[in-house]
């Protein structure tokens, strides 16, 4: 396969659709470049002194680790000045973050994940950078949290960045979704995937199990048919996986199929799950659509979810679409 960059993918897909301004270019190839330093950060592992907890919690009450501040930090630098953002947020920070007076204004809000995984940081499991784009409201002159609350339908682009044996860029900006692998002596981004398709039947799911006693029913009763194997009413046998890493577990599903499922549970019913709608289930959902699967937070496709706050959580079923499907029925049944 000729090998084409980001940079001439870009530029070829706004000849074709017509849906990838400069302004838009120009932001996903700012947000590309700071995941090469991100990946050269993460890297570095101890020798550069950025593994372990740093003396701070962040909004969501976690406790962060030194990379996440880094990888926060570098997507912010990157993106402030260069005039096509009008404000950023970050699951690492609690309110949005306007672009300095001292730089242009541009019309797209920038969300993200900085470094997805980071309890995986230490013991060297693979971890990534999760990131979704929305159009400022038309006439905003203040960006505010308000600005951001929009349906996962109404992104633009989204992407992540895996940092794993290789460094992967997964990218969709409503075309299909394209991967991109960093060619670390030429220091850029070179595609390897033009198309990703995600088959619609699978044997593999991902949950973490050890949280099995406090699923709900259509839950207990998705997984238990699965483990009944080939004598069971699915009649064939199932494999699991679980990293705890979303990015590595997501970009498995893109790569061979499957289902990856972090539901609410009885611990504590008011809470839709543990992950976010806004810069993880919604950029993973556009990317999972786009390539031919389906997501769902157990009732309803995520990327029609109406968000009420910048943080909050949401259950995601996603991945091979017949699964997707049967378990949002099972679900819909109860
Ligand atoms: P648990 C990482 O902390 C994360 O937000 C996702 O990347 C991952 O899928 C999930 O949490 C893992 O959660 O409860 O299995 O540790």
């Amino acid at each position: 396969m000729k090998r084409i960059s980001l940079t001439q993918h870009l530029i070829e897909e706004q000849r074709l659709h017509n849906n990838i301004p400069a302004e838009l270019r120009l932001l996903i190839e700012v947000v590309a470049r700071a995941c090469k330093t991100i990946s050269h950060a993460v890297g570095k592992g101890a020798l550069g002194e950025v593994l372990g907890s740093a003396d701070s919690e962040n909004v969501q009450g976690e406790v962060q680790k030194k990379l996440d501040i880094i990888s926060n930090d570098i997507l912010l630098q990157a993106n402030e000045w260069g005039g096509h953002l009008a404000a950023m947020a970050s699951e690492e920070m609690e309110t949005i973050h306007p672009i300095p007076n001292r730089y242009p204004m541009g019309e797209y809000l920038l969300l993200f994940d900085p470094l997805d995984g980071s309890s995986n940081i230490d013991v060297n499991v693979s971890i990534g950078t999760i990131f979704s784009v929305l159009k400022a409201p038309a006439g905003m002159s203040a960006p505010n949290e308000q600005a951001f609350l929009q349906p996962g339908s109404q992104q633009v682009a989204a992407g992540y960045a895996v940092y794993g044996p290789q460094t992967v860029l997964v990218l969709t900006t409503g075309n299909g979704v394209q991967s991109f692998t960093l060619d670390r002596e030429m220091g850029s981004w070179v595609m390897t995937q033009r198309e990703a398709k995600i088959p619609e039947d699978t044997k593999e799911y991902a949950i973490n199990a050890s949280n099995a006693r406090h699923w709900f029913a259509p839950v207990q009763r998705y997984v238990d048919e699965m483990n009944a194997g080939k004598t069971g009413p699915r009649a064939k046998d199932f494999n699991m996986r679980w990293i705890a890493s979303m990015v590595a577990d997501v970009h498995r599903i893109l790569t061979r199929g499957g289902i990856f499922m972090y539901p609410a549970d009885a611990r504590d019913p008011d809470k839709p799950g543990k992950l976010r709608l806004m810069y993880e289930a919604n950029p993973m959902a556009f990317i999972v659509e786009q390539a031919g699967g389906a997501a769902t937070n157990g009732k309803e496709r995520i990327l029609d979810i109406q968000p009420t706050s910048l943080h909050q959580r949401v259950a995601v079923f996603l991945g091979s679409k017949n699964e997707v499907d049967l378990v949002t029925g099972y679900h819909n049944e109860a």
